[in-house]
């Protein structure tokens, strides 16, 4: 930890020699937009001038474009320490500063480089790209304390959260929200849209903790309020806490039995203090689903607005966010009604789903997400989609079923198979993607059948 600081500390006495413009780039997801709102805040304060831009990914023709601006210096944000090659070879001779939590590639640089991998702290829950962001805005002033909030969107962003709440240096970061008076910690039902979300939508949606017969189901889960005569269409947070204390308790009795640990249910709830109730924006969970909203519709700058305490962005943000909800709906309803035909293969072990243009790319994973939560798949099938980009090239998303965490690493199965089509596979143990051209979809579909597919169940048990 002290060589991390270390040198958190020294680049930021590097960024306050800096007098000439500095270039911004940042990354698309909730990590990355709040990486890049607590790094405006901090060259705002430091009376420095910047550009940002906000990126999926980091490929050659950005790092060209790049290189064809007249920028000295440049500061990549939760991406880049996967890049160091191609950063290295496209930017020569201007000064680069990258804040990242991503695996480092191996690479001799001499860039100013901040990453917790670098200094041994490698847990994948210990810190996200807006943490470290957010560490260096703390030591270069320690007003900027006052920007801890926005790294723990970041990091629920990333699902750095965890059932025993923030661990590693996340959970210091949340003592200097406490501590700056942003937000209060409280103990609640772990459930997302306690704030906005009519209770029997809550239930039916919560897949962890996963309610057993109510998870994926309206009828049950209506039902189930019933029996414990609490109103459905009220919300979580409006309930007493003999009603509360009720609700645990039945959840807790529906969980016995199937799982292993069915008290399981209450956990760290994190709330905004100057934000109303029942905004999508009081709950840094829900924070955290607006910014995603915001990147993958492709207007981040609506979530930055937001961040930033833009009304007039806040407002278009909610709208953006019923938008969002809209176009999951309609692209789950895609992948229902066409579930039986040759777009979606379904095998022993895994499953495509090649939606070509009838999902959008940067939905995609989200959507695969949901499909792999909602136990149409036996638990460990491997879900792997694909979309078409704008660009005309073709987005992969990998998970895995099931609504428990699995030892199965989706990154390593999905780079294994990308690495022999020549292309890189980035993200996490439980969330992967990849971008190949569109002509090596169908090459790329048989490869991966090929590679996954299980023999069936007969042959796995001889006779
Ligand atoms: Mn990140």
């Amino acid at each position: 930890m002290e060589s991390f600081l270390n040198s958190i500390k020294n680049a930021t006495i590097k960024l306050s020699n800096i007098s000439t413009p500095i270039r911004v780039i940042s990354h698309l997801d909730t990590d990355g937009l709040t990486s890049a709102s607590i790094m405006v805040k901090t060259l705002t304060k430091l009376d420095k001038s910047f550009s940002l831009s906000i990126v999926r990914q980091i490929s050659q023709e950005l790092l060209n474009e790049l290189k064809n601006e007249e920028y000295e210096t440049y500061i990549f944000l939760d991406l880049g320490s996967g890049n160091l090659k191609e950063i290295d070879e496209t930017l020569k001779n201007r000064t680069i500063f990258i804040l990242d939590h991503h695996i480092p590639q191996q690479h001799e640089n001499n860039f100013i480089h901040i990453n917790p991998h670098l200094h041994g702290i490698t847990g994948p829950k210990d810190i996200s790209g807006a943490g470290v962001t957010y560490l260096f805005s703390k030591t270069l002033n320690q007003e900027n304390k006052n920007l801890a909030h926005i790294a723990l969107i970041g990091a629920i962003g990333d699902i750095q959260e965890t059932k025993e709440g923030f661990i590693g240096i996340n959970k210091e970061i949340v003592q200097d929200a406490v501590d700056s008076g942003k937000i209060e910690v409280k103990v609640g039902l772990r459930m997302f849209g306690s704030q906005t979300k009519p209770l029997y939508r809550v239930l039916q949606y919560s897949t962890d903790p996963y309610i057993p017969g109510i998870t994926g189901n309206e009828e049950a889960a209506t039902e189930f309020l019933k029996e414990i005569n609490i109103d459905k269409s009220r919300k979580l947070i409006h309930l007493s806490e003999e009603e509360l204390k009720t609700l645990v308790t039945s959840i807790i009795i529906k969980r016995m039995g199937s799982e292993t640990d069915p008290e399981d249910v209450l956990g760290n709830i994190y709330l905004l203090n100057d934000q109303k109730e029942e905004s999508p924006t009081k709950d840094l969970k829900e924070f955290s689903t607006l910014l995603n909203s915001c990147g993958r519709l492709h207007k981040p700058s609506l979530g930055i607005g937001t961040l930033l305490g833009d009304n007039k962005s806040h407002d278009s943000a909610l709208e953006l966010l019923a938008d969002y909800k809209k176009e999951l709906i309609n692209s789950l309803n895609w992948f229902y009604s066409n579930k039986s035909s040759s777009k979606i293969t379904e095998a022993t072990g895994i499953t495509i789903i090649n939606a070509e243009d009838n999902v959008r790319d940067t939905i995609i994973g989200t959507v695969t997400t949901m499909i792999s939560k909602s136990n149409i798949y036996k638990p460990e099938t491997i879900l792997i989609s694909l979309a078409h980009t704008l660009a005309s090239d073709t987005k992969i998303s990998i998970r895995v079923a099931g609504y428990k965490t699995s030892d199965i690493n989706v990154k390593e199965i999905l780079g294994d198979i990308t690495q022999k089509l020549g292309f890189s596979t980035g993200g996490h143990a439980f969330a992967a993607g990849s971008v190949i051209p569109q002509e090596k979809e169908q090459e790329f579909i048989d490869l991966a059948l090929e590679t996954l597919k299980k023999p069936t169940e007969s042959f796995i048990n001889p006779p």
